[in-house]
């Protein structure tokens, strides 16, 4: 019978010593926290009357690792680290067991690795999600989780750095036991179990690989991984901290794990991952009382609920509005979709069901859960559904008129304390609230397509758009797991309008003879999904033309290449050409094709217009293009559109594709001196 098994004895129980991680908001183990926790576990150690050690967490949670604030600068002269707690936790003959309850995540789970034992309730998340700070796990978990799970499947764990729950952390063997209910009981009974450092043993590649495959294992992982230079920096270094952990004996791997650790703090890439982390959790602080805390000051932290928002109406059952749709049924809000064509409310029915059961196929939801989803979304052509629904998000045509008519009829039919939302993506939000009786519950809410993945949303505020309906809008953001921007009520808010630049930037250096297909193999070099070329001609070029045209005469280009395409039916991927040509047999007709006579149609309109070719560097190419978004959004925060850089670049980041590991256009060119063109 396992000792931990047997009921506990109160004597037992007084002889352990229960030590709570305990600093609000997310227990970070900050360098000052470190320092309180280390001296607490001197005592424990030092006291005889003490036989094991107990650590648990508070605030609903174990913790959330190392506090990134603490990298932000020089780590002061004698600063105590997680290593220095791990180190006193590896030198005490007492036994130690992590009591896990919620997030432990980074060093938080390091530190339950030096521990002897780990117990978990069903709802704890255990992750090491340093990679997505450009980092790696620098207190040990390089080598300690190999020699628990085995190489490969910790550089699966940690390349990933998503959390995986209990019941998966139990089946990769991270942790001891699931706590069904009363965790500290669980942990004192695990603690009579003799002492068993992860440290002492041998790191195998896996349970089915002999070690003679960890070559191969090593050589495949930096091969999975993008180049160093592109995004990879941080993953090919903690590919070679575990190659240590397999090769080499304990404390030389433990030294290769922070000399590489601290090669990657000082690193541009994690430099500009770690803003973008703070610059996420800045955005739903709004100056002038419109952050939730502010407008729902009752409401504390743990209390976050979505009393308020029980029914959601979306209008309008094309792509965006299914998309839309699908993204609250996600969330668990309930949806009714309406449409005036009962065809238009079939089709949406079947593409989200098709959704639904692509999810199925893929892994991703269960059936049952699937047909859960598929249930809390009505379709129908009868507004009145919408009488009692929360929030109604408008995605209709993008046409102000018609837009206006259905804002009439929405403040008419909802309940007075209902939100109204535009999905339009320029059209002006104020324009629509005067249709309404109530514009100060009028927004727009900019969802991009598809609306039920990418994860930026812009909350657009009108004139008269009050506090609470911004505040409301961010709890939306959060439940639907989205990255909530403020965007001012202006042309194409924060990122179409600065995209309109760039694009047109774009233009111009093919004016100037540079290849199309050049510039979209700079901006992908650079770390884009796809060039400005390609990714117009995704969007479609009659769009494109369409909001050049209603972006004004100053937004007309030197010359009319674009005009002269939709002329020729050639609108982009839909129809197989339009800067590039594409082929059904080319990466399923995904995949843009340089064509010539584009090329050609480029020279030939700038030699009417008089513009001469030049010659462009691959950086002069690249900056031309950055500094068009900089220059914009310098703009936009003069003009208060944007409210601060770092709000710009979670836009691109989550948004437009902006590699992460440059932080964004505004912390680029903050910190790589980018000429910005006006
Ligand atoms: N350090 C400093 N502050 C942190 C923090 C952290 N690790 N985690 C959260 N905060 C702050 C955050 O800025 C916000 O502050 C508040 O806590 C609430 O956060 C040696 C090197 C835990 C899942 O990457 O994923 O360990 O805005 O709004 O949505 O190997 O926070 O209120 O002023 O996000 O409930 C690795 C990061 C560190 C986890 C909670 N750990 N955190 O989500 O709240 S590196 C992480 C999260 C490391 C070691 C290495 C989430 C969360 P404010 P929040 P939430």
């Amino acid at each position: 019978m396992n000792p931990s098994d047997a009921p506990l004895d109160s004597a037992w129980g007084d002889a352990v010593r229960v030590l709570t991680l305990d600093n609000p908001p997310v227990n970070a183990l900050s360098f000052a926290y470190c320092a309180k926790l280390l001296a607490e576990l001197h005592a424990a150690h030092a006291d005889d009357a003490v036989q094991a050690i107990v650590i648990t967490g508070s605030h609903g949670l174990f913790s959330a690792g190392a506090d990134v604030n603490d990298f932000q600068s020089e780590m002061p002269p004698n600063a105590v680290t997680i290593r220095d707690v791990i180190a006193a936790i590896e030198a005490s003959v007492k036994v130690h067991v992590a009591a896990i309850e919620g997030n432990c995540l980074g060093g938080g789970l390091e530190l339950s690795l030096a521990c002897d034992y780990r117990a978990a309730t069903a709802d704890a998340k255990l992750g090491l999600p340093e990679i997505r700070l450009g980092l790696l796990p620098g207190a040990g978990g390089t080598q300690r989780l190999p020699r628990l799970i085995g190489a490969r499947a910790a550089l699966e764990f940690m390349l990933k750095g998503s959390s995986v729950s209990a019941e998966r952390a139990l089946e990769l063997g991270i942790i001891d036991e699931i706590a069904p209910s009363d965790l500290l009981e669980r942990a004192k009974a695990l603690a009579k179990g003799p002492k068993r450092r992860i440290s002492e043993r041998q790191a195998i590649i896996a349970k089915d690989l002999p070690m003679q495959a960890a070559p191969y294992v090593v050589a495949q992982a930096h091969k999975m991984v993008p180049p160093e230079a592109n995004g990879g920096l941080a993953a090919h270094k903690l590919i070679d901290a575990v190659q240590a952990a397999v090769e080499l004996p304990f404390s030389f791997g433990i030294a290769r794990e922070s000399r590489l650790f601290d090669e990657l703090v000082r690193s541009e890439p994690s430099l500009a991952l770690r803003h973008v982390f703070f610059a996420e959790r800045e955005l739903s602080k709004i100056p002038g009382g419109s952050s939730f805390d502010e407008v729902y000051p009752e409401r504390s932290r743990g209390a976050r609920d979505d009393k308020g928002i029980e029914k959601v109406g979306v209008v309008g059952a094309g792509t965006m509005g299914s998309g839309i749709a699908i993204a609250f049924a996600q969330a668990g809000i309930p949806v009714v979709i309406v449409d005036n064509n009962d065809e238009a409310v079939d089709k949406a029915r079947q593409t989200v069901m098709g959704m639904f059961m692509y999810q199925v196929q893929m892994g991703r939801l269960t059936q049952e859960e699937a047909w859960k989803r598929g249930q809390s979304i009505q379709f129908t052509d009868d507004w009145k559904e919408l009488a009692d629904a929360d929030v109604i998000v408008e995605a209709v045509f993008e046409n102000l008129d018609v837009k206006r008519e259905v804002f009439r009829k929405l403040d008419a039919i909802a309940k007075p304390q209902a939100i109204l939302a535009s999905n339009t993506s320029t059209l002006d939000i104020d324009a629509l609230a005067r249709e309404t009786k109530r514009p100060d519950r009028v927004l727009g809410l900019h969802f991009f397509v598809p609306a039920n993945i990418m994860p930026l949303l812009e909350i657009v505020r009108g004139t008269e758009t009050s506090p609470e309906t911004i505040a409301t809008a961010f709890r939306l953001a959060k439940k639907l797991r989205k990255k909530g921007v403020l965007s001012g009520n202006a042309f194409g808010f924060i990122g179409n309008r600065m995209i309109f630049d760039y694009v047109q930037a774009a233009n111009a250096l093919a004016e100037e003879g540079v290849t199309p297909a050049r510039i979209d193999a700079v901006m992908k070099e650079f770390g884009f999904p796809m060039g400005p070329f390609a990714m117009s001609d995704l969007s479609g070029l009659d769009v494109g033309l369409a909001v050049q045209k209603a972006a004004g005469p100053q937004a007309i280009g030197r010359t009319n290449v674009l005009e002269r395409l939709v002329e020729a039916k050639r609108l982009g991927q839909k129809t197989m050409a339009g800067y590039f040509k594409y082929d059904k047999a080319v990466g399923k007709g995904r995949e843009p094709i340089r064509d010539p006579a584009v090329e050609e149609m480029f020279a030939e309109e700038a030699r009417k217009a008089g513009i001469a070719p030049r010659e462009y560097s691959d950086d002069e190419i690249r900056d031309r293009l950055l500094g068009a978004l900089v220059a914009r959004g310098e703009k936009l925060l003069e003009e208060g559109v944007a409210l601060r850089p770092g709000d710009i670049d979670i836009v691109y980041v989550y948004g437009y594709g902006f590699p992460p590991h440059h932080g964004g256009p505004m912390w680029y060119a903050a910190h790589q001196r980018v000429p910005v063109h006006a």
